[in-house]
Parts: C-alpha cells; sequence; structure tokens
C-alpha cells in the first residue's frame, strides 16, 4: 500500500506540475509598461514555490514508501526527534521564501503604487457599484466636478452626483460606461466604491485592485497595446456579482480625442 500510494503521489504531483510548467492556463499576451515586471515575478513566485512543492511531495512519497509495513509485528517507527524539528524547518523555509518573494516584488510594486502620477497622465475617477463601473472624465477644464451622493440618480444618468446647474467644473466631465484610454500614454485612476467591496482586474494590463467605500485607491498603468480588454470586479460583491464588468478599450490618439469630442458634443447637447 505504500509503494501505491508513494507512486501515485509522485504521479499527480508531476502531473498537476506540467500544466504549470507548460503555461496550459495562462495569462494572455501582456499589453502594459509595468507588465513584464509582474510576469517576472510572477514566474518568479511560480518556480520558487514549485519547487518547495515538488521536494514536499517527493519527500511524503519516499517516506511512504520506506515506511510500509512490511511486519504487522513490528514497532511502529517514528522520526528522530519527533515532528517538531521537521514543523519547524517547515516554517523556516517557507518564511525565506514569501520574505524573498516579497523583496524581490516590492520593486514592481512600488512603481504601480508609491510613484507619483506622471506629469502628463490622464487622470479619470472609476466609481464601482452593484454591479457596474463608471469612468469619470473631467472634461477640457481638467478639473473634476464635485461629486455629490445626494445628486445620485441613476435613472437620469447621473451614476456618479454630478450638479452641472451649480458647479461649473462639472459642467463638461464626462461619465462614460467603458474607459477608453489613449495607447502609450500613463493613465492615473482614481478608485472608490459607492457601496460595497469590489475589485478592479484586467488581465492583459496586469492590474488587480480591491476597493472599498471611504477609501480612494490610486492605480496607474500605461497600455502597450491598441485592442479592447475586459475589467471584472474580483471580489464577490452581491448577487450580481458575476455579470458586474465593464471594458477598456485603449485606441490611437487621434481616435481618442474624437471619443472625447463626440462625448462632449453629447454632455452639450443635455446641460
Ligand atoms: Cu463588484
Amino acid at each position: 500500500m505504500g509503494k501505491l500510494f508513494g507512486a501515485a503521489v509522485v504521479l499527480i504531483t508531476l502531473v498537476s506540475a506540467a500544466f504549470f510548467a507548460m503555461h496550459t492556463w495562462w495569462l494572455p499576451a501582456n499589453a502594459s509598461a509595468a507588465g513584464a515586471a509582474i510576469d517576472r515575478q510572477m514566474e518568479h513566485t511560480m518556480i520558487w514555490t514549485g519547487a518547495l512543492f515538488i521536494a514536499g511531495q517527493v519527500v511524503l512519497a519516499l517516506f511512504a514508501f520506506s515506511s510500509r509495513n512490511r511486519d504487522s509485528k513490528e514497532k511502529t517507527r517514528t522520526f528522530p526527534g519527533g515532528a517538531v524539528p521537521l514543523v519547524i524547518a517547515a516554517m523556516v523555509v517557507v518564511g525565506v521564501e514569501i520574505f524573498a518573494l516579497t523583496f524581490v516584488g516590492s520593486k514592481a510594486w512600488a512603481a504601480i503604487y508609491l510613484a507619483p502620477a506622471d506629469a502628463d497622465a490622464i487622470h479619470i475617477d472609476v466609481q464601482a457599484q452593484q454591479f457596474a463601473f463608471y469612468f469619470h472624465y473631467p472634461g477640457p477644464d481638467g478639473r473634476f466636478g464635485a461629486v455629490r451622493p445626494d445628486k445620485i440618480d441613476d435613472g437620469n444618468g447621473n451614476y456618479v452626483g454630478l450638479d452641472p446647474v451649480h458647479d461649473a467644473a462639472a459642467r463638461d466631465d464626462i461619465v462614460s460606461s467603458m474607459l477608453v484610454v489613449p495607447v502609450n500614454r500613463p493613465i492615473a485612476l482614481t478608485l472608490h466604491s459607492r457601496d460595497v467591496g469590489h475589485s478592479f482586474f484586467v488581465r492583459e494590463l496586469r492590474v488587480q485592485q480591491d476597493f472599498v467605500p471611504g477609501l480612494d485607491v490610486r492605480l496607474q498603468f500605461t497600455a502597450t497595446q491598441t485592442g479592447q480588454f475586459e475589467i471584472v470586479c474580483t471580489q464577490l460583491c452581491g448577487w450580481g456579482h458575476y455579470r458586474m464588468k465593464a471594458y477598456v478599450r485603449v485606441v490611437e490618439p487621434a481616435e481618442y480625442d474624437a471619443w472625447l469630442e463626440s462625448h462632449l458634443r453629447r454632455v452639450a447637447a443635455v446641460r
């Protein structure tokens, strides 16, 4: 039985590790400036945690293989020194690994979260709510209109609570259900939630950020490929969570300007 168990453990370990090594289920091609550093970090994490996983399973298989019960009258054998030194050794190895990976990854993390926004970055506010995302652009004046919760009226399309009648800065603001950004231009998002915890995840841009009501969370990226990518909420946020998604469209600068222009005309016609 011990022999069979040991062989099965090794087989399952190698087959499951092979799927990771072959990238059978992997991220789509990177489309962001910071993505290469994140992919490298992901590789490091997979290699080191994978090596420990394989080593752990092989040791388990060896013990099962060599400690099989040959004779039922034989005394039960135990590991010299008992389990305590083994558990301590495992904790130290895993602890060192986690600290080392965190240290290596901190540079890529800081480039996204701690670096100040670029001078030519486009600032966009992202509002998440059950179960949609809205993207708030400041318009040609570069100033965001004040957001007033008492002005929120989904029925009238005022999702973020602008007050264009009394607030001059809000008059040229654009609120869109699609995030449109020009390629190769730094984008500085400010994420906030209207109700419960949500998450902003775009696989191609290698960004994933949770946010909760009451906090403004910054997130920056520079898209390096044009295309349309899915934005999904990856925090279970209620019954409609499964359909909470939006799209980011990365376009050439001229197309971005035309998109802004068409929205401004629409805004001017309504207000
Ligand atoms: Cu959500």
